[in-house]
């Protein structure tokens, strides 16, 4: 008989709650919670019963017997396996102590896991991906709000007018956002779309602007110049809740319309008629302020610029505009139990000098790259294990090579995975996670304007050796003597301990799958948002007083990014809706959709090198190559070539993936540590490469 398990679904890092049907351990079925997505889900949900299907992904513990990456792996017990990576952490404590051991997993509401294992280990270095993705807006939105990316969500649904920089929302996508896109659209609002080539988003878009690459903070500074030139802006909104106007004023004053129009490379009519629309749509207008933005060197300025227009339209905490997520205190209950509570406070300063060196950014997830840095050094202090859960950082960061250098100098290294990442084929240990369809994860708060309750549920047995990352931890915790910190020995007992102070119980997920904390959306009244910016002064400070103290500039002099040299392009990236990242590229279902990615080259630029839509390339920077099939189209400026990242991968054992495309970090020479110093995002797209025609014959796989 089938029946009806309610999830969230992990194909990505949105994790979309779905309704699963199951029947006889098997998965029929797939769609998003009727109650809270009408059934959406995009390809990469409903192609997970093809990842439970997929054989070539690590089934059961392994150890590596040759050299690193060698791909020589000794199967091994779970017993074996735990006993092997505790013993090992117990000799690297002992001889450097507990803080040379890192740990890393890709954010999101289950992070508290690793960070709640890093610390009982006694170590501060907890880390995450994010100095690749959002950092820069992170911290922009900081700087400005006092509030972190998170701090808002927006009401896209209800706005008149929403501008997106590079955020291609379409495809890069949550199907909830999506289809507020698609109602807003449907209502009459308008959509601006700015990227260096056309896009999925960028053909529904009322305006559209293709842009010199890395000139965003241009166009941005100009849209901020004209609006105040006008007076266009929510004067009451501006005086009541923000300081530093006039300076900001007065940095802007050089950058105008006409300027940005040259810089950027777009028409100047076309600026000022958005001017106007905007001054016309406002307080209804959300400047989406980018969900990853490590790409430039000004990148945080861009984005602190984007949120800088969202406080000048007075779109804060209005209908259609960006709105703040509400939490179980402001329904008047209390939130879940984090198992991160149990773990004792570390005050060890940071491996990756976040907090000390480098005042400016959050201790929280700290920067992951810095720490190849520690490791090559041993400053602070040497850092001598890594356990990279959920996370695969020679996919995430620029220049694997160097990553794998600085590597060298550990002693363990162990990749929790549901996969074979590339990092994992180089690590000591693999302990293979069950896929999210065959394990339970802790319950986790989803804010919003009514804030819920989530839980994923086990749809299916696991029929490998695989299991859920709490049993991992609490195994390595229970041979570490660390069991307090891991008290619990089934979720079952986690989740009843986590929901006690809530007066909820596991029987009220039954019903929609998850726990609704109010029945009503809970907005402030925008006359009184007095306390909610947690800034120095209060305020939305549009001249920091952190970045003044830390000798930071709240606005950077424009600098036009550098052109590239004859003969070479900008290396610039994206996602396609089809794919998440690297970790679907081997799926069965999803490869066979998507089983390369293309290098997007101008038809102009690839007509003068003799290269025709279907050739093979070879795209190259300072030695290293990469063999890919052109796309000629006019849709990408000719000073750029794109392509799809996560692709070109090199693990024999995924031979649908294998070598299949190319990968762009592999190109990103000697960028491991090219970061933005304001944001602590690193600069993707900073990397010019060589593209020639390949004599490569299609039917060679691998790159030689
Ligand atoms: N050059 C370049 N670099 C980039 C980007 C780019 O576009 N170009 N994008 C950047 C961005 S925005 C991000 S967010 C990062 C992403 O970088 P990563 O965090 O590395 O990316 P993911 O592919 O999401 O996940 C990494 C690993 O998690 C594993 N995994 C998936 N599901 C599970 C699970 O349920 N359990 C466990 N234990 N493991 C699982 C996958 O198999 C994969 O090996 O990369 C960044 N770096
Ligand atoms: N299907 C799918 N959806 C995803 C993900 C996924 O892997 N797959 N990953 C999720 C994650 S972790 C993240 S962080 C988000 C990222 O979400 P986005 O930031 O929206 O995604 P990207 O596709 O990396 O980049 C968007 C665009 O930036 C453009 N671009 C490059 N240079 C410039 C420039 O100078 N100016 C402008 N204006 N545009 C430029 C690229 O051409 C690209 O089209 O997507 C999320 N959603
Ligand atoms: S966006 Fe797609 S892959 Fe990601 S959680 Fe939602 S349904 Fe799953
Ligand atoms: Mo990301």
């Amino acid at each position: 008989m089938r029946k009806t398990v309610w999830s969230m679904c992990g194909m990505c890092t949105v994790r979309c709650p779905i309704r699963i049907e199951v029947e006889d351990n098997r998965v029929k079925w797939i769609e998003g919670n009727p109650h809270l997505l009408n059934g959406a889900l995009c390809a990469k949900g409903s192609a997970g019963p093809a990842l439970i299907a997929d054989s070539e992904r690590p089934l059961q513990p392994m150890i590596r017997r040759g050299g690193r990456g060698a791909g020589r792996w000794e199967k091994v017990s779970w017993e074996f396996a735990l006993d092997y990576v505790a013993d090992k952490l117990k000799t690297i404590i002992d001889k450097y102590g507990p803080e040379a051991v890192m740990a890393s997993s890709r954010g999101g509401p289950f992070q508290d896991l690793v960070k709640a294992f890093t610390h009982a280990l006694g170590s501060p270095n907890y880390t995450n991906h994010d100095s690749a993705c959002g950092r820069n807006v992170h911290h922009a939105s900081k700087s400005l709000f006092g509030l972190g990316r998170k701090g808002f969500i927006y009401d896209i649904k209800n706005a008149n007018h929403l501008v997106l920089f590079g955020r291609n929302i379409l495809a890069s996508l949550r199907p909830a956002e999506v289809n507020q896109v698609l109602d807003m659209i449907d209502k009459g609002g308008k959509l601006t779309y700015v990227d260096v080539r056309q896009t999925l988003t960028g053909i529904k878009a009322t305006n559209f602007f293709q842009v010199r690459p890395g000139t965003d903070y241009a166009l941005a500074l100009a849209l901020i110049h004209e609006i105040i030139q006008a007076g266009g802006y929510d004067r009451e909104f501006v005086e009541r809740y923000t300081t530093g106007l006039d300076e900001m004023a007065e940095f802007v004053k050089e950058y105008t319309a006409d300027w940005a129009a040259r810089e950027c490379g777009i028409k100047v009519q076309k600026i000022h008629q958005l001017v106007e629309q905007l001054i016309e749509d406002r307080p209804r207008v959300v400047f989406h302020p980018g969900w990853m933005l490590s790409r430039y060197s000004d990148s945080f300025y861009a984005s602190r610029a984007l949120n800088a227009l969202n406080a000048l339209m007075g779109s804060i905490e209005v209908e259609g505009g960006l709105l703040f997520p509400k939490g179980p205190g402001d329904c008047g209950v209390k939130g879940p139990r984090s198992i991160a509570d149990l773990s004792p406070k570390i005050t060890t300063p940071r491996a990756d000098g976040v907090g000390e060196v480098y005042k400016q950014f959050d201790k929280g997830p700290g920067l992951f790259h810095l720490f190849y840095k520690a490791m090559a050094t041993e400053q602070p202090y040497p850092v001598k294990g890594i356990i990279c859960v959920r996370h695969d950082p020679f996919s995430c960061f620029p220049d694997p090579a160097a990553q794998k250098e600085a590597l060298d100098n550990c002693e363990l290294i162990v990749s929790v995975d549901t996969h074979y990442s590339e990092f994992g084929w180089y690590s000591d240990v693999i302990l293979p996670e069950a896929t999210y369809l065959e394990r339970e994860s802790m319950i986790a708060i989803q804010k919003g304007l009514k804030p819920r309750l989530i839980k994923r549920n086990k749809a299916v047995e696991p029929e490998s050796d695989t299991i859920d990352l709490y049993s991992i931890l609490h195994g390595l915790a229970t041979r570490l003597g660390l069991d307090e910190y891991f008290p619990f020995s089934t979720m079952q007992e986690l989740w009843k301990w986590q929901l006690e102070p809530t007066g909820r119980t596991l029987e009220d997920f039954d019903e929609k799958g998850f726990v609704e904390l109010t029945g009503t959306p809970i907005m402030y009244d925008r006359d009184n948002l007095d306390g909610k910016f947690k800034t120095p002064s209060g305020k939305i400070e549009f001249i920091s007083q952190n970045l003044t103290e830390w000798g930071l500039p709240s606005w950077k002099p424009y600098e036009s990014p550098a052109k590239p040299p004859k003969g070479q392009f900008r290396l610039v990236f994206g996602r396609s809706p089809i794919h998440a990242h690297s970790h679907t590229v081997n799926n069965p279902l999803l490869n066979e959709m998507m089983p390369e990615n293309t290098l997007w080259i101008n038809s102009r630029a690839a007509g003068k090198m003799g290269v025709s839509d279907g050739d093979m390339v070879d795209v190259s920077s300072d030695g290293a190559t990469s063999v890919v099939k052109a796309r000629v189209t006019d849709f990408i400026h000719p000073e750029a070539v794109y392509t799809v990242h996560g692709f070109g991968r090199q693990i024999p054992l995924q031979t649908r993936a294998y070598h299949a495309g190319m990968s762009d970090q592999k190109l990103m020479k000697g960028q491991l540590q090219n970061m933005d110093t304001a944001g602590g995002g690193l600069c993707l797209c900073e990397t010019f490469v060589t593209v020639r025609r390949s004599s490569k014959n299609p039917q060679r796989k691998v790159e030689l």
